[in-house]
């Protein structure tokens, strides 16, 4: 948003003489430029003030525990500052975590997530992006299905089917709605007309061969560019 002020003085054209208008300040930007500028980063966490409590607040559910960490090897895309993410699935199904964003996501079009696998096949992720469609700010649950009722859910399903860590760039344009019946099914992250637009967030943990397995994996940085 542009502020900016303009003072008008103007000597009213009192008997007949010319009228004198001064302009105090100017702005400094082209107002054009400033309202078209879109981000170029949506930071859901890099995790390097070593919190999972303020920025942002996660929560995790099932059988999945999640901490901070000191990262330990040097690449030039590492911080400091991990999660490790802990979990154990019975029926391929572990848990998992989410954090609730609130934020317009609308200009981006790739999620970048900076993940250490330990091993092949250490687990699976199911990214789950909430969009919020009734423009309410919140996660719409229908109470007996224990699924969004007015919102948009979109996932993509990743594997950790490497070992070390990895850059992985997701296009937004591979998620898939999970919800055909609910919300307009279209990705529409804005926050117009009272919309939270990209509302939450969540990981959901996942075997990646045996039904019960134990899963491990940490994660240095989500982001959306
Ligand atoms: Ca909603
Ligand atoms: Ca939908
Ligand atoms: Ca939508
Ligand atoms: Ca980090």
């Amino acid at each position: 948003m542009a502020h900016f002020f303009l003072i008008l003085l103007v000597a009213l054209p009192l008997f007949g003489q010319s009228f004198t208008v001064e302009i105090e300040e100017l702005p400094t930007t082209n107002l054009n430029q400033t309202t078209t500028k879109k981000p170029s980063v949506l930071m859901v966490d890099d995790f390097e003030d070593n919190d999972l409590v303020t920025f942002r607040e996660w929560w995790s559910f099932g059988k999945v525990m999640i901490n901070t960490k000191k990262v330990t090897e040097e690449k030039p895309y590492l911080g400091e500052t991990s999660m490790i993410i802990n979990g154990s699935s019975y029926n391929w199904y572990a848990g998992g975590i989410g954090t609730y964003l609130n934020e317009d996501a609308q200009h981006f079009t790739t999620l970048k997530l900076v993940i250490y696998s330990p091993k092949l096949n250490a687990g699976a992720i199911r990214i789950e992006l909430y969009d919020d469609d009734n423009n309410n700010n919140v996660v719409d649950i229908d109470s007996d299905k224990q699924m969004p009722s007015k919102d948009d859910l979109l996932i993509y399903d990743l594997n950790l089917i490497w070992k070390g860590w990895k850059v992985v760039s997701i296009p937004l344009i591979d998620f898939v709605d999970f919800n055909p019946e609910i919300g307009d099914n279209i990705w529409n992250p804005n926050q117009l007309y009272g919309s939270g637009g990209l509302i939450q967030m969540q990981l959901v943990v996942l075997s990646s061969k045996y039904k019960s397995e134990t899963i491990e994996f940490e994660i240095d940085t989500i982001k959306f560019n």
